[in-house]
């Protein structure tokens, strides 16, 4: 597909220190894709979908349907993980729209391959400084078709984020936050590879940023930064959400008010039903 809109590639670097990394992206905030960060890693060899096939073939997984351009919450399809590979290899995202995405319980399920990777050195999430109660799984797996879309959007809390890409190509395109309003407050329904100019007219005029990450690969995006993937090949890919310099005041305070949030759902109902059995209710 020929994109309307023209983007700016996303620097690509190698041997990068880590006084670079903060000089040149981590403080300003822009994004870059470092190719040797994860060199090292068992996983960059091993994590293959035929790994995944044959360990965890069995494992039944969850997969998110997209419809209508988005995830419908109540549309998961769950599988084995060994049959979902299958039709991912197979088909592509017209035929089978099917993403596993944003999954944390896997990793958690199965602590042999924590050991298969470690946090890139450029990193160091200060999420880790809260009481263990207090922490959230953090590292994601996806693992998707060809074809398969995340719209645009920003991510949660305002974290900093990084992706380890492991299987196939993806496509990357992201937008500082200060192009918001041409982005329609980051509407998920703007395309950026095909934007429907008649609805959307200012996102002629926002600048991004374009790359597209393969195996090897780990890119950084900064907090708040909008953005939108696609993937090229069937993908599999590791993720990470983090706290740290830049974003730590919006980032605590939207996970204080999930977390605390949460908690408060789960005591007063507990709270209420012993206070009725007191008779005090
Ligand atoms: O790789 C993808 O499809 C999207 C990743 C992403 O944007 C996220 O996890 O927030
Ligand atoms: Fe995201």
């Amino acid at each position: 597909m020929t994109d309307i809109i023209h983007f700016e590639p996303v620097d690509r670097r190698r041997d990068l220190s880590i006084k670079e990394f903060k000089r040149e992206y981590f403080y300003p905030g822009r994004p870059v894709v470092i190719e040797d960060a994860i060199d090292q890693w068992k996983a960059r060899s091993s994590w293959t979908f035929d790994f995944f096939r044959f360990r965890f073939g069995k494992d039944i997984i969850e997969t998110y349907r997209y419809e209508q351009g988005n995830y419908q919450p109540d549309h998961i399809n769950r599988l084995p993980l060994g049959a979902f590979i299958d039709e991912i290899i197979a088909n592509d995202w017209d035929t089978y729209p099917y993403y596993m995405r944003d999954n944390c319980g896997f990793l958690l399920q199965h602590k042999e391959l924590l050991t298969d990777f470690s946090e890139p050195k450029y990193f160091f999430d200060w999420f880790r400084l809260l009481p263990t109660s207090m922490r959230r799984p953090g590292l994601r797996i996806f693992i998707g078709p060809k074809g398969a879309v995340t719209n645009l959007h920003q991510d949660i809390w305002g974290t900093h984020f990084w992706m380890a890409q492991l299987a196939g190509r993806k496509r990357w395109v992201m937008f500082s936050p200060d192009q918001m309003d041409l982005l329609y407050n980051n509407c998920w329904q703007v395309r950026p590879d095909n934007p429907d100019l008649d609805r959307f007219p200012m996102f002629a005029n926002a600048k991004g940023l374009d790359c597209t990450i393969g195996p090897g690969d780990l890119i950084f995006l900064p907090s708040k930064w909008v953005h939108w993937v696609l993937s090229l090949d069937p993908t599999i890919s590791l993720s990470y959400n983090f706290m740290g310099p830049g974003c730590f005041r919006v980032c605590l305070a939207g996970y204080m008010r999930d977390f605390l949030g949460a908690r408060i759902k789960r005591t007063l109902p507990r709270r209420a039903a012993s206070a009725a059995r007191s008779g005090n209710a």
